[in-house]
Parts: C-alpha cells; sequence; structure tokens
C-alpha cells in the first residue's frame, strides 16, 4: 500500500487527514508544497490537483481532493468504518458537522484567522471589524452548542469519535489559538479538550503556527 499527502504546516485542511491517517495508524509518504500560491500554483502540482489547493491524497495511482471527501475515503477503506457510521441516521449526524464546517463555519471564521494570524490586510487592525467577524463566528458557535449531544455520550462532535471530530480539530485548535472566549459554551469547551489531548492529535497536530512571521517573509 502506498499512501501520498500533498500538504502543509500551515493548512488546516491538510491537518484533519493527518489526524485521521494518525487515528488509523497509517504509514504515508508526506510531500510538503509552499502555501498561499507559491507551490500550489506551480504547473506540476496543479497537474495533481488542478484546483491548486492542499491536501490532495495519492492511494497508489487514485488521485483525490478535498479534505472531507479524504476523510470518508480513508475511513471507508482503510479501517476506520467505526469513525463514519453506516447508519443513515447516525452517518447523516456526521455529514452535518462535515457541511456545516465546510459550508457554515468556515467561511466565518477564516476572515478572522487572516486577521489575527496573517496580518491581513498587512498593518491594519480594525477592531470594529473583527468584532463584526467575531460575530459572525460566534452567531456558528451558538448552533454548534445547541446541537453537540451530551456529554454522557461519548463528548465528541456525535458523541463517539468519528471523522466529524479530524475534521474540527484543526479549526477548534485556532478558537483556542485565537483566545476566544468559550466560557458560553460548556460543550464546545469540553468538546475541545478531549479532542486537542488526543495522542493521535498530538502526534500529528504539527507544530504551533506562527503565521505572521511566515506572511512578512
Ligand atoms: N475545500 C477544500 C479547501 C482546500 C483549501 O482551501 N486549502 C488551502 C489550505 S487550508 C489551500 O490550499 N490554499 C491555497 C494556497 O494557500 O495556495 C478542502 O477541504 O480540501
Amino acid at each position: 500500500m502506498s499512501l501520498i499527502l500533498f500538504e502543509s504546516p500551515l493548512s488546516s485542511n491538510a491537518q484533519k487527514v493527518r489526524f485521521l491517517l494518525a487515528e488509523l495508524e497509517l504509514a504515508y509518504e508526506s510531500r510538503e508544497v509552499a502555501m498561499f500560491g507559491v507551490g500550489t500554483r506551480t504547473p506540476e502540482y496543479l497537474a495533481i490537483n488542478p484546483f491548486g489547493l492542499l491536501p490532495t491524497l495519492i492511494d497508489n495511482d487514485f488521485v483525490l481532493t478535498e479534505s472531507n471527501t479524504i476523510l470518508r475515503y480513508l475511513a471507508e477503506t482503510k479501517g476506520g468504518e467505526e469513525l463514519y457510521p453506516r447508519s443513515p441516521k447516525l452517518r447523516a449526524g456526521v455529514d452535518r458537522m462535515l457541511d456545516l464546517l465546510g459550508c457554515t463555519m468556515r467561511p466565518r471564521i477564516a476572515p478572522l484567522e487572516r486577521r489575527r494570524f496573517a496580518n491581513f490586510p498587512h498593518g491594519v487592525r480594525d477592531a470594529d471589524d473583527e468584532r463584526k467577524i467575531e460575530g459572525n463566528v460566534r452567531t456558528c458557535l451558538d448552533g454548534v452548542e445547541a446541537i453537540l449531544p451530551p456529554e454522557s455520550v461519548g463528548g465528541y462532535a456525535c458523541g463517539p469519535f468519528s471523522i466529524a471530530d479530524c475534521a474540527w480539530a484543526p479549526t477548534l485548535r485556532r478558537l483556542v489559538e485565537m483566545e476566544l472566549d468559550l466560557s458560553e459554551y460548556p460543550k464546545i469547551v469540553n468538546w475541545v479538550q478531549q479532542l486537542l489531548m488526543r495522542p493521535a492529535w498530538q502526534r500529528s497536530k504539527g507544530p504551533d503556527l506562527d503565521l505572521r512571521a511566515w506572511v512578512e517573509q
């Protein structure tokens, strides 16, 4: 079996996949591609991933893009079936968390990450602008807190640990790094604590990020 992951330590979407690979104890070859259009827009990388985005997984001769699709594929094919349940209602719960992350949370939190970590727009910090963006993130967190199951059924996104947790971990980590006040969200706080303590996350999360240093180079 040969797995190759095109990734970057700065990519939250690649972190999801690294986390699942670590949970499944799967060996893979890591190929680092520089982000922010540097390595991702080269003809060589575009030939592998025409969107110029990370991550890309190659499983022998099968090339797969889209991080959540990669999570589903690895769970289904590499021994992680219990992490992506078959029963339609349980599966829908996991899919909901994957879609919620990609379609609702990421578009809201990415502008805040860019301002806090990447010093974008350069040299300009606007407290009102950041408060407004944080408000959008909080509206989504209100909903997440409302739908998270009680701690007694497992404490993860859908109760037991699943690929939804692998997907959310890098974004939850950013919430902590941004020091967002999470005190109104006891279920989210418990979820973050459980998730970020997992040995596979500790092994795969990579170094703490200093995007500002990278961007200013
Ligand atoms: N929907 C895609 C989004 C991938 C994505 O936006 N990746 C970012 C890194 S997290 C990227 O490669 N950006 C291009 C770049 O930095 O050059 C997925 O989930 O895989």
